[in-house]
This record gives structure tokens, sequence and C-alpha cells, in this order.
């Protein structure tokens, strides 16, 4: 793995209807994301916050993209600053945040990946799957649809990015921890035939053999990109999340999860995304956040 770091801090919620993760940035330095990874060894280069449109008040009730100009905007300067990074050889850790951030940072990757002639592997940690279109999404909410948009089934001012009409093809693409999928997901996890390992599948054979085979494909050349939306976890543990879902994987088990990725090697950039100082309680989410990330980056007990 690289030792050099470049957080970058995208403060904004527009792509959620619950407000406050535009808060998130601030709230995992509160938490000593750079000291705790700079504590590992690492080269940590805080690059401060990305500008960006503020988020709108709905327009009416059945917006089918809301706020999409906003998103447009901030996802550009995510695509800009994610790029920029990997060009300098650093690992870039997109701090958000809401998630639909991962459309800018995922295509970045995605781009520099194909320069590169290395393949790319997406781990998806997360409640939701996040692939509705306008079709199917319930809320209109950008947040539930950057897989959507990676896959190349957005709305055209989200699409391409990468050179690509596709960012990411389906079997680049693994899920985690995922409880939460609207109908029309459902459709597309089948006809995409994405790789999901929910609850269920965690609870019947363990966090250790759901990794062991999401990470299957990972080799010495892969570009591993993370992104971690923190309401994957359980609510008891990280409770400050707009889009709650209870039955997630303890604090222990993510930890296991994220060792697991870090004995690769191969983490090459990450989202932490949808931390909410608005909703969390005493800053527990970003601090738990931030102790899931020290063992991303390596760290072990012994
Ligand atoms: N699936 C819902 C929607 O599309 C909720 C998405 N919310 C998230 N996704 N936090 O990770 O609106
Ligand atoms: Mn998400
Ligand atoms: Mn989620
Ligand atoms: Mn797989």
């Amino acid at each position: 793995m690289q030792t050099r770091v470049h957080l970058i801090g995208a403060p904004t919620d527009v792509g959620a209807s619950v407000r406050g993760c535009s808060m998130g940035p601030e709230a995992l330095r509160v938490a000593g994301i750079a000291p705790a990874l700079r504590q590992l060894g690492l080269e940590v280069q805080d690059q401060g916050n990305l500008a960006g449109p503020l988020a709108l008040e709905r327009a009416s009730a059945h917006e089918p993209h809301h706020n999409l100009e906003e998103v447009v905007a901030w996802n550009r300067a995510v695509f800009d600053a994610v790029s920029l990074s990997l060009a300098e050889d650093a690992v870039p850790v997109m701090m958000g945040g809401d998630h639909c951030l991962a459309i800018g940072s995922i295509s970045a990757v995605a781009a520099h990946c194909r320069r590169e002639g290395k393949p790319l592997r997406v781990l998806w940690l997360d409640a939701h799957t996040d692939v509705n279109t306008e079709a199917t999404s319930p809320s209109g909410n950008l947040h539930g649809m950057p897989v959507a948009c990676l896959l190349g089934r957005g709305p055209a001012a989200l699409s391409g990015w990468s050179g690509s009409a596709q960012a990411i093809r389906a079997q680049d693409i693994d899920f985690l921890g995922i409880r939460s999928v609207d109908p029309g997901e459902r459709l597309a996890i089948r006809s995409f035939g994405l790789s999901v390992y929910d609850m269920r599948y965690i609870d019947e054979h363990g966090m250790r053999a759901a990794m062991t085979e999401a990470l299957m494909d990972v080799d010495d050349n892969t570009h591993l990109h993370v992104s971690f939306d923190v309401d994957c976890l359980d609510p008891a543990d990280a409770p400050g999340v707009g889009t709650a879902v209870r039955g997630g994987p303890s604090y222990r088990e993510m930890q296991l999860c994220m060792e697991m990725i870090a004995d690769t090697g191969r983490l090459g950039s990450l989202d932490v995304v949808e931390v909410n100082p608005a909703l969390d309680v005493r800053n527990r989410t970003a601090e738990v956040a931030v102790e899931l990330l020290q063992s991303l980056f390596g760290q072990s007990t012994l």
C-alpha cells in the first residue's frame, strides 16, 4: 500500500433528504482522523474542504432527481480532487457528505485504473444497495442512485465521466451489509447479476466467509476502492446517520471486515460517507468510523 493519504472533505448533503451529513468531514476531523492515520506511519495531508452549491429545498414531492444540478457540481469537484490525488500517487479519502459523491470519486478511480491498466474492484459497505434509478427511486434522492449511475443507468449529466459509458462493470462491485433494498433495486440486482452479501448471508456464514468470497478475485495488480457508508454498521454502534436500518454488522464484525481488506494490501482509495453529526450522540459515529479506518489502514492489536 502507498503511504501517502489525502483527506478530501466534501461537506454537502445535496443527495439526501435528511439534512446534516454536510457536517461529516468536520466531525471526522474532530474525531481525530488525521492523527489516527499518522499513528500508523502514514503520511497524511488534509486538503481541507471542497466547495459547492447549497442544498435546495424540495420543489415538489416528486422530483425525479432532487438537487441534480447541485449534485453534478459537487461530484465535479470530487472527481477533480480524487483524480489529482491518484495522479500524485496518494490514497484519496473522500470524506462526505452523502453517498451521491461516490459517483465522482469512483468515476475518477475508474479513469485512473483504465489509464494504468489496473483491474478495479469496488467494495460497497452499506445498509443499502444504492442502485435506484429515476424510475425506481422511492425518494428522488441521488444518494440512493450512485451505483446505477456508475453502471451507466443514471441521468446523462452524471454519466460517462470515467471516459466510458459504464465506470464499472457489474462484476467489479461487491456489496456487504445490505438489509434495505427497494423493489426496483431487487430487479436491478437480478438483471445486473450483482454480488450482494446481505445480512442474512453474514448471519448464516459469518463476516469472515463473506469477506473471503468478496475479496477472492483481488490480485497483486488490483486497485481496491472501498465505499464506506457508515449506515452499514448497526445503528446501536453508529447512530449518527440519516437513514438508519436496524440489524447491521456489529462493531466487531466491521472491524474484521476492515482488517481483512487491510490484509490484501490493495486498498487504493476510499469514501467515508453519511456521517451525520446532527443525529449523532457525542460524535460517536465519527469516532467509530475513525477506529474502523485505522484497521482498514493496517492497524492490528498485536
Ligand atoms: N433506498 C433509499 C432511496 O433510494 C434510501 C437510500 N439511502 C441511503 N443509501 N442512505 O445508502 O432513497
Ligand atoms: Mn449509501
Ligand atoms: Mn446507506
Ligand atoms: Mn465478487
